[in-house]
């Protein structure tokens, strides 16, 4: 299968997050692409940089401010104070309910919080040359996939499911996925499916395409009750306006059993075929992984190879896009097993 790689992730190199009001070092790591580069490589896959430009399509997917934001925000950033350079930026004030977000503050930590949702998404020097490369890998593998290749991946980061039109959020800054079913759409395609197998419930993606039926979403996830994003995964969200019935959650409790996962995978599955999906997008969380330090789930190094041959079986042009999964090491050798299970179809 083909891969996309760019060397430009490893300057998202942030040090620290959140967890519980201190900081603890990141769980998202340019060690992690490395290991699934490391294993595509010695599994024979061919790695080919990305080579489309995703920006007109990211405009369609997020706002011009907001892009307009993150593209300027570590020079704004080091603009602050000397010393900037050594230090990451977080939001420590949001505009929610009775707040205002059409005016955009000049603060920076205050434009920093309207463009977040949580704290959770540090920046760093090289977080939007990361994050375009990935977009740009998601639009390339949608040119392929319009040039007759079955399936591409994706190994990119940061991861983007989070990301809303307007908003970074859990790791996340642009929208790959929605990015690569935006180019599929723009290719010519009428309906393409997005399936989001990750561990966290994909807010941004079902955000983005919430209101349109030519992009269905399909997501099995922690339940948000008691999992991140809290806010936004729960079955009752079905889509709104012409979306109405184009977009399906599949909540599973924390500590869900292997089985339960495989029997909410069929639903979502059978629900991208009775759709009549033209080309599928696979947001490939693996943090769904039994050793994953902040996800669970239980599927073991097998699991992942079964899942790849559920989705085979859809028998779509298919892109994956690399999400979470922050065992790193086991990243490598999941991510891969799904591909292999894809190819090999048995
Ligand atoms: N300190 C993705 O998997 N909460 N994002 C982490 C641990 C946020 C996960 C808590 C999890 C975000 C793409
Ligand atoms: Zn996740």
């Amino acid at each position: 299968m083909i891969s996309l790689y760019s060397d430009l992730h490893e300057n998202h190199a942030p040090v620290f997050e959140f967890f519980r009001g201190e900081r603890v070092p990141c769980f998202e790591t340019p060690a992690r692409a490395a290991f699934v580069k490391a294993r595509l490589l010695q599994a024979g896959h061919e790695l080919r940089p990305p080579h489309v430009d995703s920006q007109a399509v990211l405009n369609q997917v997020h706002s011009a401010r907001y892009l307009a934001f993150l593209e300027s925000a570590w020079s704004n950033w080091l603009a602050l104070a000397p010393g900037n350079a050594a230090q990451q930026p977080f939001p420590s004030v949001w505009p929610v309910r009775t707040l205002r977000s059409d005016v955009e503050p000049a603060n920076f930590v205050a434009r920093l919080g309207l463009y977040s949702m949580d704290n959770g998404s540090p920046l760093s020097a090289g977080t939007w040359a990361a994050a375009k490369a990935g977009a740009d890998a998601a639009a390339s593998a949608a040119a392929l996939l319009g040039e007759g290749a079955r399936a591409v991946f994706c190994c990119s980061r940061p991861p983007g499911h989070h990301a809303g039109a307007d908003f970074m959020g859990g790791y996340c800054f642009l929208n790959n996925a929605a990015v690569a079913a935006q180019a599929l759409r723009n290719n010519g395609l009428e309906r393409v499916a997005v399936l989001d197998v990750d561990y966290h419930h994909g807010n941004g993606t079902q955000s983005i395409f919430y209101d349109r039926p030519d992009v269905l979403f399909v997501s099995l996830h922690g339940d948000p009750r008691t999992e991140y994003p809290f806010y936004l995964g729960h079955a009752d969200e079905t889509g709104e306006g012409a979306g109405a019935g184009f977009n399906l959650n599949l909540p599973l409790p924390a500590g869900a059993t292997v089985g339960a996962w495989f029997h909410a995978l069929e639903k979502a599955c059978q629900r991208i075929t009775q759709y009549g999906a033209q080309a599928l997008v696979v947001s490939l969380g693996l943090d769904t992984f039994e050793d994953d330090p902040i996800s669970t789930f239980a599927l073991k190094l097998a699991d992942f190879r079964r899942l790849g041959q559920h989705l085979t079986a859809l028998g779509l042009p298919t892109v994956f896009v690399l999400e979470g999964g922050y065992a790193a090491e086991a990243l490598g050798i999941n991510a891969v097993e799904v591909l292999d299970g894809f190819e090999a179809g048995k």
